[in-house]
């Protein structure tokens, strides 16, 4: 697809403030600490920081300098460091690694030459040139590898590195919204074909009919779980699956990750403060075992991901799917809570004007939310650009999260973003919500 002169200024116009943005989140991220610190690794579930940053800038320059620009390798020996299938993550502090300041300058290099690739491309004639999709991509993958680092600061032991203002307190009529939505039975256009940045597991669109259910209008509170862990909901086999039952058990499984008891309450750490769980926000840091026991204990259950997508994107009205639960326009801080602007979820019934048209608010934002899933690919998937984005994962025992942490960035937090991890993790800014399917309709008069 050709673009015009004004539509290719406009694509590198984003694609710079793309690249731009995400590069100044993964100096802030990785600027925050000394280089001790950065070469580190503060978990085994966790990269080092300085392998994310040189990762970051390696996929960078394979897509952009070498598959689009057509350059030579600039340093083809360090390509086996970064690349995540040869390497696993606890494998990693072992290896000749990139020391900061190298890896600094590597991402440095790279960028610069790229930017002056983005400043006479006209994104076309290619197909990772239509739309300027290896552009978008990248700043995507910048963007997920900034929130993997940031999962990576939380895990760190220390004094605080990083701060933000917390979100506004709960608006007044948080307290007053229904319980749960209904969103009626029927046929809805899930996933996307017209997306320029979707990537592969997000396609093709396709039909789909969700029986009528009823959704929480907001996630799960940290008041609700508490009341389930109160209730002995870690004690009681019956909520949970049998799996979870059995890693329940071996892995002693008690609360959230990083709460601790006090007296009759919880404290929780985040980002090295240590202060009391507060009641109203989303319950986070919950493996899905959890989730499942905590709606099963409620009488619900997780919705799947076709429910949640539809909750987030049908339009009864038009019958159209939209971008975002508020409509197709991009976020805003007033619609939610995104892009590391606070270090925590909102209040649970914030964001009014983010809201879905079935009344549900959060749904992009503050916590992702583990589905009833498992992550498969949609009918007539096709990976591209690569395998080993979304593919070699399919059926792996992943199941599905949906709808962005306060830790995600805009560019990756449309309503089709499909994110995926094992059941149970617990190191990612997960929470959840329940679901129940909606009663038969009563039989009418003759019927
Ligand atoms: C989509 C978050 C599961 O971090 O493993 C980063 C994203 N893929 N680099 C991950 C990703 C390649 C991926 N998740
Ligand atoms: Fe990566």
């Amino acid at each position: 697809m050709a673009t015009t002169p004004a539509g290719a200024e406009a694509l590198r116009d984003l694609v710079a403030r793309s690249l731009v943005g995400a590069r100044d989140r993964t100096e802030l991220l990785t600027g925050c600490v000394d280089d001790t610190d950065l070469a580190r690794q503060h978990s085994p579930l966790m990269s080092p920081l300085v392998w994310d940053l040189a990762h970051v800038a390696n996929q960078e320059e394979l897509w952009l300098l070498r598959e689009v620009g057509g350059r030579e390798p600039m340093h083809p020996e360090i390509d086996p460091l970064y690349d995540a299938f040869e390497h696993p993550r606890a494998e990693r502090p072992a290896l000749p690694l990139l020391p900061p300041g190298e890896a600094r300058a590597y991402a440095h290099e790279v960028r610069g030459r790229v930017l002056d690739l983005v400043s006479a491309a006209t994104f076309g004639g290619t197909r990772l040139l239509d739309g300027a999709f290896a552009f978008g991509m990248i700043a995507q993958h910048e963007q997920q590898h900034d929130e993997t680092m940031l999962i990576t600061h939380q895990l760190r032991k220390g004094a605080p590195a990083l701060s933000a203002p917390p979100p506004a307190a709960p608006r007044p009529d948080a307290l007053a919204l229904p319980a749960e939505v209904l969103i009626p039975g029927g046929p809805f256009g899930m996933g996307t074909s017209a997306e320029p940045w979707a990537l592969d597991n997000e396609r093709p669109a396709h039909t789909v009919t969700v029986p009528g259910f009823y959704l929480d209008t907001t996630p799960v509170t940290n008041a609700a779980y508490a009341a389930f862990i109160a209730a002995g909901g870690y004690d009681t086999a019956r909520w949970w699956s049998p799996a979870g039952w059995a890693h329940r058990q071996r892995a002693r499984l008690a609360a959230p990750l990083h709460w601790r008891r006090d007296g009759n309450g919880w404290l929780r750490t985040r980002f090295g403060v240590t202060e009391p769980v507060p009641p109203a926000e989303p319950v986070m840091h919950v493996c899905w075992y959890e989730a499942q026991a905590y709606a099963a204990w409620a009488g619900r259950r997780l919705p799947t991901e076709a429910e949640w997508e539809k909750a987030a994107r049908h339009d009864p009205v038009t019958g159209r799917s939209r971008r975002y639960p508020w409509g197709d326009e991009d976020p805003t801080a007033g619609r939610a809570n995104l892009g590391q602007r606070h270090l925590q979820p909102a209040p649970a019934g914030s964001y009014p004007l983010g809201a879905a048209p079935s009344g549900a608010r959060q749904l992009v934002g503050d916590v992702w939310e583990w589905t009833a899933s498992d992550f498969l690919p949609y009918p007539g998937f096709t990976a591209w650009p690569y395998r080993e984005y979304s593919e070699v994962f399919f059926g792996g025992g992943y199941k599905v999260l949906r709808g962005a942490s306060f830790g995600v960035a805009p560019v990756l937090s449309r309503a089709t973003f499909r994110n995926w991890d094992y059941p149970i993790r617990r190191q990612i800014f997960a929470g959840f919500r329940t679901a129940r399917d909606a009663e038969p309709a009563l039989a009418g008069p003759g019927a």
